[in-house]
């Protein structure tokens, strides 16, 4: 696919960006640039919000059966094009296409369709008394925003998108400027099956530009934000004194508590993935391991061999295992937390270097996996999310270490436990301070669960009820006796 310019999607159509700005847009497996996407302002978000409300009315009103219908229809769409979808978002980010086609891409469809039936069984509470009969009503915003990063483009875009959108709203969506070229092809699948324009309106840039108009604009009643924990300060500290209601997904140093009780094999397999997969930049990798005392020797042995074959190379290679990093600012950050690592008194076990490949890859942005050991729990390795293909591996004694250590973090978004004992699963599983625990496993996501973090990693949840609540107010009508 050749796309020279990337426009925004704005009331049905892609124009020219008001702003008449443009950046680069990276192949960063490779190192060049593609294509150019546009850095839209806060004219370009005027103009979408004036499509937006010029939709708002007619949508809001639609029955529910029809806006199911809509989001079934968007995610058809992308399947119909999903060879095309997954090669576009790997060569946007540099993971492996395999990764795209089979998890993240097929998992955007399933976002348009969970929220689509979802809304589906939406009910309305009543409560009666001898005073009155109360009746709460669920009512969309209006206008609504969504802002979404570059790790898992479409995937966390439309886990944003589509209960907003079920929900009632119309919407002003800016995917990351790393990573434009998804949303873009999701704009031409709306503006294909025919949803109505102004109902979704996709905005390209940067988030000082782009990010920050959005955030800014008074008709714009809520925003979902999911990025650096940083990012996110900026972001309420903007939309605090407008009270809007915000959902924030932020950062994690997620910790891996695994017990000599538990499934070895299963355990380092998974361990292995959890570290490394998408390169460490997924917020739920696991970056702090910790390690029952008895059987650290050996899994250090085993786990770094494992990260040493886990295959860095093209993306689009189907033997590859881990593809490159963002860019190369993003290489450079995690080369220097390496480096920072090792003043600090720990070492590199493997890895801690770029990757060299050859041929059409030479120039691009690849981190070989690496294991640090002898990092101390308050120094930066331990502390600082890398989110990169960089674990730290510590010994614990008892059960209380291990979670005192766990939790020593100003971060709490998950959490995995490794152990065959019941329970000890759960009283470690309760004592952890992450918004999302996993026992024996990684990543299982079921879309009704809610998902979010605890401390600095986030507000809100998303997901299920939570994820389709968020975009609507609630209206209590008394009917008086
Ligand atoms: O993310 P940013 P960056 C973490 C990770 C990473 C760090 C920085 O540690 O190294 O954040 O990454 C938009 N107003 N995560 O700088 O800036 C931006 O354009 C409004 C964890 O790339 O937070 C993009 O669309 N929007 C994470 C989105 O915010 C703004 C995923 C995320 O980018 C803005 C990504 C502003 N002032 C990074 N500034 C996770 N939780 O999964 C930026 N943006």
């Amino acid at each position: 696919m050749s796309v020279d310019r990337i426009r925004p999607f704005v009331g049905g159509e892609f124009r020219e960006p008001v702003s008449g700005q443009w950046i680069g847009n990276f192949e960063p497996a490779t190192g060049s640039q593609y294509s150019e996407v546009a850095d839209c302002d806060s004219a370009d978000i005027q103009a979408a919000v004036d499509a937006a409300q010029n939709a708002s009315g007619k949508w809001a009103a639609t029955g529910i059966d029809e806006r199911s219908s809509w989001m079934h229809r968007i995610a058809s769409g992308i399947e119909a094009r999903l060879d095309e979808f997954a090669v576009a978002e790997s060569k946007d980010t540099g993971k492996p296409l395999k990764l795209a086609r089979e998890i993240e891409i097929p998992r955007a469809v399933l976002n348009f369709r969970f929220f689509g039936n979802l809304i589906s069984g939406s009910a309305t509470a009543s409560h009666d008394s001898l005073a009155g009969l109360n009746v709460t009503v669920r009512q969309p915003w209006g206008v609504v925003g969504t802002i979404s990063p570059w790790n898992l483009p479409l995937y966390l875009f439309s886990w944003k998108v589509a209960p907003a959108l079920a929900a009632g709203n119309c919407v002003i969506a800016k995917p990351s400027e790393l990573t434009p070229m998804t949303a873009m092809m999701l704009g031409e699948v709306c503006r294909d099956v025919g949803l109505p324009p102004g109902v979704l309106n996709i905005l390209q840039g940067t988030g000082a530009r782009t990010g920050q108009a959005i955030v800014e604009h008074p008709s714009i009643r809520a925003v979902s934000f999911t990025g650096g924990t940083r990012t996110g300060a900026t972001i309420a500290s903007t939309a605090a004194p407008m009270f809007k209601k915000l959902s924030l997904e932020l950062g994690g140093k997620n910790p891996n508590v695994i017990f000599a009780d538990c499934d070895f094999g299963k355990m380092l397999s998974t361990t292995v993935r959890s570290s490394f997969q998408n390169s460490g930049q997924i917020c739920l990798c696991g970056s702090r391991i910790y390690v029952e005392q008895s059987i650290y020797d050996r899994f250090i042995t085993e786990f770094v061999a494992a990260s040493k074959k886990f295959r860095v190379g093209d993306p689009m290679d189907p033997t590859t295992e881990m593809g490159s990093v963002i860019s190369d600012g993003h290489q450079e950050k995690i080369l220097g937390a390496i480096d920072q690592a090792v003043s600090d008194g720990a070492t590199v076990l493997c890895g801690g270097k770029p990757v060299r490949l050859e041929g059409r890859c030479s120039g691009g942005w690849f981190v070989a996996p690496t294991v640090i050991s002898g990092a101390d729990q308050t120094c930066s390795a331990n502390q600082d999310e890398i989110f990169g293909p960089v674990v730290t591996v510590q010994p614990f004694s008892t059960d209380d270490d291990a979670i005192r250590m766990a939790n020593q973090s100003r971060y709490g978004l998950s959490a995995t436990v490794w152990t065959s004992r019941m329970d000890r699963a759960l009283h470690v599983s309760r004592q952890i301070e992450t918004g999302v625990v996993w026992v024996n496993g990684w990543l299982i996501r079921d879309l009704r669960t809610p998902f979010g973090g605890m401390k600095q990693s986030g507000v809100g949840r998303e997901g299920g009820w939570d994820g389709l609540n968020f975009w609507t107010q609630e209206k209590n009508v008394c009917f008086c006796y």
